[in-house]
């Protein structure tokens, strides 16, 4: 066994016989109480699950296992070329709720170094597709061929006791995270660069061989893939890809039926896909002014433009965060480092002064202020990569650490199947319910 899953077992399962201890002696106890508008606006604010991983809160942002990614930019091991955290950190972090040391991060990139392997019927897969398939269809479509390697669904067809599922999932959601980036690396070299492509480099970290195997070798690029790998990971347990993760996984489908259905649902424009409609947002108002960096009037016009066509800003709003995303200002400090005068991050700052005024005065949009997706695309650009259909497979790759990481937690807590309770409107109108009075 290796010593990641030893230690790992030895921190879960003690805390799982604690959990039941806890739910045996509170289980009836209320936390919380919910209303009509809740229920018929997606749950919003309802405590419904548990994520041991990290937690959202409203004004301040992420914190990942109790840190915040300014806490996490000081205290979590880095590469020698940069600055920016090693996202081989913050899988550790939020698998044994401990911060990691240099070794305990080094022994990561070795594991999934050594897990890396994907089969050829993979890429027969993805060769298979037309070239004009969406990046984020080729990406959980190869998720789901790599199900074939699924460690779990063979245990779990043999008979395993289900005190034991821990043990198979480590095994899957290590080794697909190991070979996350070269499947991503595939479908960017055969969509964007004549199926031209790079072996991974086995020496540098997996953030630093991700970006090698996609064509970028610069290191500044490969700082900003660290930062981007790790500040995308996790989100808590509701939105839409951990939720989906995690819903399909308590039906015991393994980590690669799992995964496929999480990255289904960060393909919506609401939710992952928003940081390639922000580039293309960003790219129709730059033509729409001849090309030319537009004025703040000018991007204020386009913003009431796309309002008053039923659509939304993208890469502004949330659906807890009622703060600017601490995610787009780590952002925004690395532009403001390596990219000052970037034309395009000039535009997404003057976006920032202009949007959210413009958002409050419409009343009902209860956060004005930019998330993640509002900035992540200007940056990859700089670099050469212009190809914005693909980011969201970026975020994919990221999202990974964080909701497989969560699945495997609920293996080993023995998290049971989830199914809430739905009721029609007309159950909900007999309810005797009074009206409340507007004052
Ligand atoms: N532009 C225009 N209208 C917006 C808006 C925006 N950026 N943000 C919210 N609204 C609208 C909603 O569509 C809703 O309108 P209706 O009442 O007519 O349906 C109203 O304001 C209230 O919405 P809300 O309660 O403030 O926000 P929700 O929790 O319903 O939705 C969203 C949160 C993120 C989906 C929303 O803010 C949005 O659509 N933003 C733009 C898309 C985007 O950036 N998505 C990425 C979010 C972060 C993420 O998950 N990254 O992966």
């Amino acid at each position: 066994m290796d010593k990641l899953k030893e230690d790992f077992a030895k921190k879960a399962l003690p805390f799982a016989v604690q959990l039941k201890e806890f739910v045996k002696a509170h289980g009836d106890q209320v936390i919380g109480q919910y209303t009509i508008d809740q229920v018929y606006s997606g749950m919003k604010g309802m405590i419904g699950m548990v994520t041991e991983t990290s937690k959202l809160d409203p004004e301040e942002g992420i914190r990942f296992r109790g840190y915040s990614i300014p806490e996490l930019a000081e205290k979590l091991p880095k590469a020698k070329d940069g600055d920016e955290p090693l996202p081989e950190g913050i899988f550790y972090l939020m698998l044994m709720d401990q911060l990691p040391t240099d070794e305990d991060v080094h022994g990561i990139s070795n594991q999934w170094v050594r897990r890396s392997n994907v089969p050829k019927h993979v890429f027969d897969m993805l060769d298979s597709l037309p070239k004009s398939t969406h990046p984020m269809t080729q990406f959980s479509a190869a998720v789901l061929a790599l199900q074939t390697e699924s460690v779990f669904a063979a245990a779990y067809r043999k008979g395993i006791n289900k005190k034991d599922h821990w043990d198979p999932m480590y095994e899957d959601i290590m080794n697909l995270i190991a070979r996350l980036p070269r499947v991503a690396a595939y479908i960017y070299r055969r969509v964007y660069k004549d199926d031209v492509h790079i072996e991974p480099n086995h020496k540098l970290d997996w953030a630093a061989n991700f970006a090698h195997m996609l064509g970028y070798d610069d290191v500044e690029f490969h700082r900003l893939m660290r930062l981007y790998l790790t500040i995308h990971a996790d989100h808590e347990g509701g939105n839409v890809s951990a939720h989906a993760t995690h819903l399909v996984g308590t039906a015991l489908s393994d980590a690669y039926y799992s995964f496929s259905a999480g990255m289904n649902g960060l393909a919506g424009p609401l939710h992952g896909l928003a940081n390639q409609e922000v580039v293309r947002w960003i790219l129709d108002l730059k033509e729409s002014f001849g090309g030319r960096v537009p004025t703040k009037d000018e991007i204020a016009e386009y913003v009431k433009k796309t309002l008053s066509e039923g659509k939304v800003v993208p890469g502004y709003g949330h659906a807890v965060l009622r703060k600017t995303d601490p995610r787009y200002t780590a952002q925004r400090e690395f532009a403001l480092k390596f990219m000052p005068d970037d034309e395009n991050f000039q535009i997404v700052s003057n976006i920032y002064e202009v949007v959210p005024p413009i958002l409050s005065t419409i009343g009902k949009i209860k956060n004005p202020w930019p998330n993640v997706d509002a900035h992540s695309g200007v940056l990859l650009i700089h670099y050469g990569m212009v190809e914005y259909d693909f980011y969201t497979v970026l975020f994919g790759v990221s999202r990974a650490l964080g909701v497989l990481t969560s699945l495997l937690w609920d293996r080993a807590l023995g998290t049971p199947l989830e199914r809430p309770g739905s009721v029609t409107s007309d159950w909900i109108f007999k309810q005797g319910l009074k009206k409340v009075e507007n004052n």
